[in-house]
Protein backbone atom coordinates (compact mmCIF):
# COMPACT_ATOMS: atom_id res chain seq x y z
CA UNK A 1 0.00 0.00 0.00
CA UNK A 2 1.54 3.38 -1.04
CA UNK A 3 0.31 5.18 2.14
CA UNK A 4 2.00 8.52 0.80
CA UNK A 5 -0.20 8.96 -2.42
CA UNK A 6 -2.97 8.09 -0.61
CA UNK A 7 -2.05 10.67 2.92
CA UNK A 8 -1.93 13.73 -0.10
CA UNK A 9 -5.41 12.63 -1.81
CA UNK A 10 -6.48 12.91 1.73
CA UNK A 11 -5.16 15.89 2.70
CA UNK A 12 -6.49 17.71 -0.62
CA UNK A 13 -9.94 16.27 -0.41
CA UNK A 14 -10.38 17.49 2.89
CA UNK A 15 -9.23 20.90 1.94
CA UNK A 16 -11.63 21.04 -0.60
CA UNK A 17 -14.66 19.37 1.68
CA UNK A 18 -13.63 22.55 3.96
CA UNK A 19 -14.26 25.18 1.20
CA UNK A 20 -17.22 23.39 0.50
CA UNK A 21 -18.83 24.25 3.99
CA UNK A 22 -17.44 27.25 4.35
CA UNK A 23 -19.56 28.37 1.37
CA UNK A 24 -22.47 26.41 2.56
CA UNK A 25 -22.89 29.20 4.77
CA UNK A 26 -24.04 31.66 2.21
CA UNK A 27 -27.18 29.50 1.84
CA UNK A 28 -29.87 28.40 3.57
CA UNK A 29 -28.88 25.31 5.94
CA UNK A 30 -31.59 22.97 6.61
CA UNK A 31 -31.47 21.79 10.17
CA UNK A 32 -33.01 18.06 11.14
CA UNK A 33 -32.78 16.13 14.81
CA UNK A 34 -31.58 12.76 14.73
CA UNK A 35 -31.71 10.46 18.19
CA UNK A 36 -33.15 13.04 20.59
CA UNK A 37 -34.33 17.09 19.79
CA UNK A 38 -30.71 18.43 20.73
CA UNK A 39 -28.82 15.87 18.14
CA UNK A 40 -28.78 17.81 15.71
CA UNK A 41 -28.04 17.16 11.50
CA UNK A 42 -27.85 19.47 8.47
CA UNK A 43 -27.83 19.05 4.78
CA UNK A 44 -24.42 20.06 4.53
CA UNK A 45 -23.19 16.87 7.10
CA UNK A 46 -25.16 14.86 4.72
CA UNK A 47 -23.22 16.74 1.34
CA UNK A 48 -20.38 16.85 2.60
CA UNK A 49 -20.20 12.95 3.47
CA UNK A 50 -21.39 11.63 -0.10
CA UNK A 51 -18.92 14.44 -1.55
CA UNK A 52 -16.33 12.25 0.22
CA UNK A 53 -18.26 9.04 -0.30
CA UNK A 54 -18.24 9.21 -4.17
CA UNK A 55 -14.59 10.29 -4.41
CA UNK A 56 -13.34 7.93 -2.53
CA UNK A 57 -15.52 4.98 -4.12
CA UNK A 58 -14.51 6.40 -7.47
CA UNK A 59 -10.76 6.21 -6.50
CA UNK A 60 -10.26 3.20 -4.28
CA UNK A 61 -12.93 1.19 -4.89
CA UNK A 62 -11.87 -1.93 -2.80
CA UNK A 63 -11.90 0.64 0.29
CA UNK A 64 -14.54 0.65 2.65
CA UNK A 65 -16.10 4.02 4.14
CA UNK A 66 -17.74 4.37 7.74
CA UNK A 67 -19.74 7.70 8.18
CA UNK A 68 -21.68 9.58 10.78
CA UNK A 69 -24.64 9.91 8.65
CA UNK A 70 -24.85 6.46 7.10
CA UNK A 71 -24.13 6.75 3.25
CA UNK A 72 -20.93 4.45 3.65
CA UNK A 73 -20.98 1.18 4.15
CA UNK A 74 -22.16 -1.25 6.64
CA UNK A 75 -18.78 -2.01 8.15
CA UNK A 76 -18.27 -5.31 10.47
CA UNK A 77 -15.36 -5.84 10.76
CA UNK A 78 -11.77 -3.75 10.44
CA UNK A 79 -10.71 -5.71 7.39
CA UNK A 80 -8.90 -4.26 4.98
CA UNK A 81 -8.47 -0.43 4.32
CA UNK A 82 -11.46 1.70 6.19
CA UNK A 83 -11.97 5.57 6.30
CA UNK A 84 -13.50 6.61 9.39
CA UNK A 85 -15.29 9.57 8.34
CA UNK A 86 -16.77 12.66 10.62
CA UNK A 87 -17.50 14.92 7.45
CA UNK A 88 -18.68 17.74 10.66
CA UNK A 89 -17.46 17.22 14.13
CA UNK A 90 -19.54 19.57 16.05
CA UNK A 91 -22.91 20.01 14.47
CA UNK A 92 -24.26 22.09 17.13
CA UNK A 93 -21.16 24.64 16.81
CA UNK A 94 -21.61 24.61 13.24
CA UNK A 95 -25.19 25.53 13.22
CA UNK A 96 -25.12 28.11 16.44
CA UNK A 97 -21.40 29.20 16.34
CA UNK A 98 -20.49 28.83 12.61
CA UNK A 99 -17.15 28.07 13.73
CA UNK A 100 -15.70 24.87 16.26
CA UNK A 101 -16.49 22.27 13.95
CA UNK A 102 -13.74 20.05 11.98
CA UNK A 103 -13.85 17.35 9.59
CA UNK A 104 -12.55 14.30 11.03
CA UNK A 105 -11.07 11.56 9.02
CA UNK A 106 -8.79 8.29 10.16
CA UNK A 107 -7.53 5.70 7.46
CA UNK A 108 -7.12 1.98 9.64
CA UNK A 109 -5.50 -1.03 7.72
CA UNK A 110 -6.70 -4.15 9.36
CA UNK A 111 -7.58 -1.87 12.53
CA UNK A 112 -4.20 -0.33 13.05
CA UNK A 113 -4.69 4.26 12.46
CA UNK A 114 -2.51 3.92 9.50
CA UNK A 115 -3.16 8.24 9.09
CA UNK A 116 -5.37 10.94 10.78
CA UNK A 117 -6.59 14.05 9.96
CA UNK A 118 -8.63 16.96 11.76
CA UNK A 119 -9.25 20.18 10.11
CA UNK A 120 -10.28 23.21 12.16
CA UNK A 121 -12.58 24.30 8.97
CA UNK A 122 -12.87 27.96 10.22
CA UNK A 123 -9.41 28.51 11.50
CA UNK A 124 -7.83 26.59 8.13
CA UNK A 125 -5.76 25.01 11.00
CA UNK A 126 -5.10 20.92 9.95
CA UNK A 127 -4.09 18.58 12.43
CA UNK A 128 -2.54 15.26 10.65
CA UNK A 129 -0.37 12.80 11.12
CA UNK A 130 0.79 9.04 9.51
CA UNK A 131 1.95 6.23 11.89
CA UNK A 132 5.57 6.37 12.95
CA UNK A 133 5.98 9.63 10.90
CA UNK A 134 5.32 12.42 13.84
CA UNK A 135 2.12 14.41 13.73
CA UNK A 136 2.03 17.79 12.61
CA UNK A 137 -0.09 21.21 13.21
CA UNK A 138 -0.27 22.50 9.78
CA UNK A 139 3.48 22.10 8.29
CA UNK A 140 4.88 22.63 12.00
CA UNK A 141 5.76 19.21 13.86
CA UNK A 142 4.18 18.27 17.03
CA UNK A 143 6.75 17.22 20.10
CA UNK A 144 6.74 14.17 22.13
CA UNK A 145 4.11 15.44 25.13
CA UNK A 146 5.78 15.98 28.42
CA UNK A 147 4.14 14.75 32.22
CA UNK A 148 2.07 17.42 33.91
CA UNK A 149 0.37 16.65 36.90
CA UNK A 150 -3.68 17.06 37.43
CA UNK A 151 -2.91 20.22 39.46
CA UNK A 152 -1.57 21.94 36.62
CA UNK A 153 -3.68 20.15 34.36
CA UNK A 154 -6.42 21.71 31.89
CA UNK A 155 -8.98 19.00 30.88
CA UNK A 156 -11.90 18.82 28.01
CA UNK A 157 -15.00 17.57 30.26
CA UNK A 158 -18.19 18.69 29.47
CA UNK A 159 -21.02 19.62 32.32
CA UNK A 160 -23.47 15.87 32.00
CA UNK A 161 -20.33 14.49 34.02
CA UNK A 162 -21.52 16.64 36.80
CA UNK A 163 -25.32 16.01 36.17
CA UNK A 164 -26.32 12.53 37.53
CA UNK A 165 -25.77 9.95 34.96
CA UNK A 166 -25.50 6.33 34.35
CA UNK A 167 -21.87 6.17 34.17
CA UNK A 168 -19.76 7.40 36.81
CA UNK A 169 -20.05 8.66 40.79
CA UNK A 170 -20.13 12.23 40.31
CA UNK A 171 -18.33 12.75 43.25
CA UNK A 172 -15.18 11.58 42.26
CA UNK A 173 -15.82 13.52 39.18
CA UNK A 174 -16.29 16.84 41.39
CA UNK A 175 -13.10 16.35 43.04
CA UNK A 176 -11.62 15.74 39.65
CA UNK A 177 -12.66 18.90 38.80
CA UNK A 178 -11.62 21.04 41.95
CA UNK A 179 -8.16 19.33 42.00
CA UNK A 180 -6.90 20.13 38.33
CA UNK A 181 -6.11 23.82 37.41
CA UNK A 182 -9.06 24.68 34.78
CA UNK A 183 -11.95 22.95 32.63
CA UNK A 184 -13.18 23.90 28.77
CA UNK A 185 -15.71 22.26 26.67
CA UNK A 186 -15.38 22.77 23.08
CA UNK A 187 -18.24 20.68 21.67
CA UNK A 188 -15.99 19.16 19.31
CA UNK A 189 -14.77 15.39 20.35
CA UNK A 190 -12.12 15.86 17.29
CA UNK A 191 -10.97 19.17 17.89
CA UNK A 192 -10.68 17.90 21.97
CA UNK A 193 -8.61 15.24 20.47
CA UNK A 194 -6.37 17.96 18.44
CA UNK A 195 -5.99 20.01 21.24
CA UNK A 196 -4.61 17.31 23.80
CA UNK A 197 -2.07 15.89 20.89
CA UNK A 198 -0.89 20.04 20.26
CA UNK A 199 -0.79 20.45 24.28
CA UNK A 200 -4.01 23.06 24.67
CA UNK A 201 -5.61 20.85 26.71
CA UNK A 202 -3.78 18.10 28.77
CA UNK A 203 -6.95 15.74 29.23
CA UNK A 204 -10.27 15.52 27.34
CA UNK A 205 -13.01 12.83 28.34
CA UNK A 206 -16.57 11.94 26.86
CA UNK A 207 -19.42 8.83 28.38
CA UNK A 208 -20.22 8.24 24.20
CA UNK A 209 -18.27 8.51 21.26
CA UNK A 210 -18.33 6.59 18.25
CA UNK A 211 -15.59 5.68 15.72
CA UNK A 212 -15.48 8.50 13.35
CA UNK A 213 -15.56 11.31 16.24
CA UNK A 214 -12.34 9.93 17.37
CA UNK A 215 -10.71 7.34 14.86
CA UNK A 216 -8.85 10.54 13.32
CA UNK A 217 -7.34 11.89 16.27
CA UNK A 218 -6.16 8.69 17.82
CA UNK A 219 -3.47 8.40 15.00
CA UNK A 220 -2.76 12.09 15.87
CA UNK A 221 -2.80 11.26 19.73
CA UNK A 222 -0.61 8.14 19.79
CA UNK A 223 2.17 9.79 17.66
CA UNK A 224 2.92 12.60 20.37
CA UNK A 225 2.66 10.07 23.29
CA UNK A 226 -0.87 10.70 24.33
CA UNK A 227 -2.57 7.82 25.64
CA UNK A 228 -6.48 6.82 23.92
CA UNK A 229 -8.62 4.36 25.66
CA UNK A 230 -11.54 3.86 26.78
CA UNK A 231 -12.64 4.50 30.69
CA UNK A 232 -11.66 0.51 31.29
CA UNK A 233 -8.28 1.70 29.82
CA UNK A 234 -8.55 -0.62 27.10
CA UNK A 235 -8.09 0.47 23.27
CA UNK A 236 -11.99 2.16 22.25
CA UNK A 237 -14.16 0.16 20.39
CA UNK A 238 -13.88 1.23 16.69
CA UNK A 239 -17.12 -0.86 15.52
CA UNK A 240 -19.61 0.78 17.78
CA UNK A 241 -19.98 3.48 20.57
CA UNK A 242 -17.71 3.48 23.71
CA UNK A 243 -16.75 5.63 26.75
CA UNK A 244 -13.52 7.92 26.02
CA UNK A 245 -10.55 9.16 27.64
CA UNK A 246 -7.37 11.13 25.69
CA UNK A 247 -4.35 12.19 27.88
CA UNK A 248 -0.60 12.65 28.20
CA UNK A 249 1.10 9.66 29.58
CA UNK A 250 0.73 9.46 33.38
CA UNK A 251 -2.27 11.99 33.96
CA UNK A 252 -4.34 9.10 31.64
CA UNK A 253 -3.47 6.50 34.24
CA UNK A 254 -3.97 8.89 37.53
CA UNK A 255 -7.71 9.99 36.36
CA UNK A 256 -8.82 6.29 35.17
CA UNK A 257 -7.73 4.89 38.30
CA UNK A 258 -8.18 7.53 40.99
CA UNK A 259 -11.32 9.57 39.61
CA UNK A 260 -13.42 7.43 36.99
CA UNK A 261 -15.86 4.83 39.45
CA UNK A 262 -17.59 3.49 36.50
CA UNK A 263 -21.52 2.44 37.61
CA UNK A 264 -21.35 -0.23 35.08
P1 LIG B 1 -21.25 15.49 16.25
O1 LIG B 1 -21.30 16.96 16.33
O2 LIG B 1 -20.54 14.96 15.06
O3 LIG B 1 -22.57 14.82 16.45
C1 LIG B 1 -20.38 17.15 21.34
O4 LIG B 1 -20.31 17.09 22.69
C2 LIG B 1 -19.46 16.10 20.75
O5 LIG B 1 -20.00 14.79 20.98
C3 LIG B 1 -19.33 16.24 19.28
O6 LIG B 1 -18.05 15.76 18.91
C4 LIG B 1 -20.45 15.37 18.78
O7 LIG B 1 -20.28 14.95 17.44
C5 LIG B 1 -20.33 14.21 19.73
N1 LIG B 1 -21.52 13.36 19.84
C6 LIG B 1 -21.51 12.03 19.78
N2 LIG B 1 -22.75 11.54 19.91
C7 LIG B 1 -23.57 12.58 20.04
C8 LIG B 1 -25.00 12.71 20.20
N3 LIG B 1 -25.82 11.68 20.26
N4 LIG B 1 -25.52 13.96 20.30
C9 LIG B 1 -24.70 15.03 20.25
N5 LIG B 1 -23.36 14.95 20.11
C10 LIG B 1 -22.80 13.76 20.00
CA1 LIG C 1 -23.96 14.04 14.91
CA1 LIG D 1 -18.88 13.60 15.81
CA1 LIG E 1 -20.83 14.70 12.84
Amino acid sequence: MKWGIIDRYAKSLIKEAGHKTRVSFFNQIDIDTKSSANDLVTNIDKEIEQFFISRIKRDFPDHKILGEEGFGDVVQTLDGVVWMLDPIDGTMNFIHQKRNFAISLGIYAEGVGMLGYIYDVMRDDFYHAAKDEGAYFNDERLPQLEITPLEEAVIGINASWVAPNHFVDNEKIIELIRTCRGTRSYGSAALELAYVSSGRLDAYMSMRLSPWDVAGGIVIAQEVGAVATNMKGDFPHLLGQDTFIVARPGLHQDIVTNYIDLKQ
